[in-house]
């Protein structure tokens, strides 16, 4: 059985974070493994406080499981720290470790900050580079970028700005025309827009399912394009299947 490793925030509701990635993996038919590198205190309302899995115990994490077992792929979410950062690119490099899906998180749906001051910056330098697909949202583009995206034409300025920083494919997520959401993928040679008929309301948890769903089809030996697209599809369905067990965001059917 192929297998993916997420490197990720603990999120109590199974919404977002390293609950949720494990739901998808399996839903992909793959075997999931799961280092947190930080807590969480949130309900469907909003994060309250996120917590940093102290730095030598979550370096120990992933050498213990490493040393015993290799995924096929890996995705980062939640990082918080510059440490954690850097640590993931150190293992990278000593366990041979390929196919690796970065959703440069920063804010909560509802607007927590979920990074430490310099942590996005490592993540563009260290991790980028490593990477096999980037997934960052039109906040995270425009922050990593410096360039305020407004319309599509933005969307393709920042993803050629954003692929220049080493990643193999990015795919920016979140964009709106109409009645449509629209991601851009852009591998260096062309542009392809990925769209799926709007859904009403806010849901939690999307760009974790989204990034998991990528690194489950990369296990699996899926070019990046077809991963997109069927991650996609995947999100969509899980947007229609979502439910209301709180007082605030939809949960995603997972
Ligand atoms: O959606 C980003 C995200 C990722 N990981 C965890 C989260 C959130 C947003 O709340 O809680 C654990």
């Amino acid at each position: 059985m192929k297998s993916v490793l997420t490197i990720a925030g603990s999120d109590p509701t199974g919404g977002a974070g390293l609950q949720a990635d494990l739901k998808v993996f399996r839903a992909f038919g793959v075997q999931g493994f799961s280092v947190p590198a930080a807590l969480t205190a949130q309900n469907t309302t909003g994060v309250e406080t996120v917590l940093p899995v102290e730095k030598d115990f979550f370096i120990l994490q992933m050498d213990v499981l490493l040393r015993d077992l290799r995924p096929d792929a890996l995705k980062t979410g939640l990082l918080y720290s510059v440490w954690a950062v850097e640590a993931i690119a150190e293992k990278m490099r000593i366990y041979s470790l390929s196919n690796l899906v970065v959703d440069p998180v920063t804010v909560s749906s509802t607007g927590a900050i979920l990074v430490d001051e310099g942590t996005l910056d490592r993540i563009r330098d260290l991790l980028f580079p490593l990477s096999r697909v980037v997934t960052p949202n039109i906040y995270e583009a425009s922050v990593l970028t410096g360039i305020n995206i407004e319309n599509e034409g933005d969307m393709e300025k920042a993803a050629v700005r954003l692929k220049e920083m080493g990643p193999e494919v990015v795919v920016i997520t979140g964009g709106h025309l109409d009645d449509v959401t629209l991601d851009l993928f852009y591998d260096g040679t062309g542009f392809y827009k990925v769209e799926a008929s709007k859904i009403k309301g806010e849901y939690h948890g999307t760009g974790c399912a989204f990034s998991s769903a990528i690194a489950a089809s990369l296990a699996l030996g899926r070019e990046p394009l077809e991963s997109v697209r069927r991650a996609k599809e995947f999100v969509t369905e899980a947007i229609r299947k979502s439910s209301h067990p709180g007082k605030g965001m939809g949960l995603l059917g997972l």
